[in-house]
């Protein structure tokens, strides 16, 4: 009985741990909330705009390039992280706003 329950725990929340993990980075004050950031591949980071005016989350580094475009105020955007590689992650209308992500296992 008790095994069966212990069996029963670890089949219905194996696909959880497979998935990755969840990172809030909230931008406030025309700042990322911290300036480096290692997560794991399969990881996502939840990039929350806390300001009351529009972001532009984006990177050009070579292992890891995306836009999220336009981030209007009192919202949030994923990105999931799939591959190892670092990012510097910086906002298209705030300069002076820069993260730094190492995605590795
Ligand atoms: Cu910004």
């Amino acid at each position: 009985m008790f095994q069966g329950i212990i069996w029963a725990l670890i089949v219905g929340f194996t696909p959880f741990t497979l998935l990755g993990k969840d990172h809030i980075v909230t931008q406030k004050g025309k700042q990322f909330s911290q300036t480096d950031l290692q997560i794991a591949p399969g990881d996502t980071i939840v990039f929350k705009n806390d300001d009351d005016t529009i972001h532009n989350v984006f990177t050009a580094s070579e292992a890891i390039k995306f836009n999220l475009g336009v981030q209007k105020a009192g919202t949030e955007l994923r990105r999931e992280f799939a591959t190892a590689g670092e990012a510097e992650i910086r906002c298209a209308i705030h300069p002076k706003m820069k993260l730094k992500i190492v995605v590795k296992k």
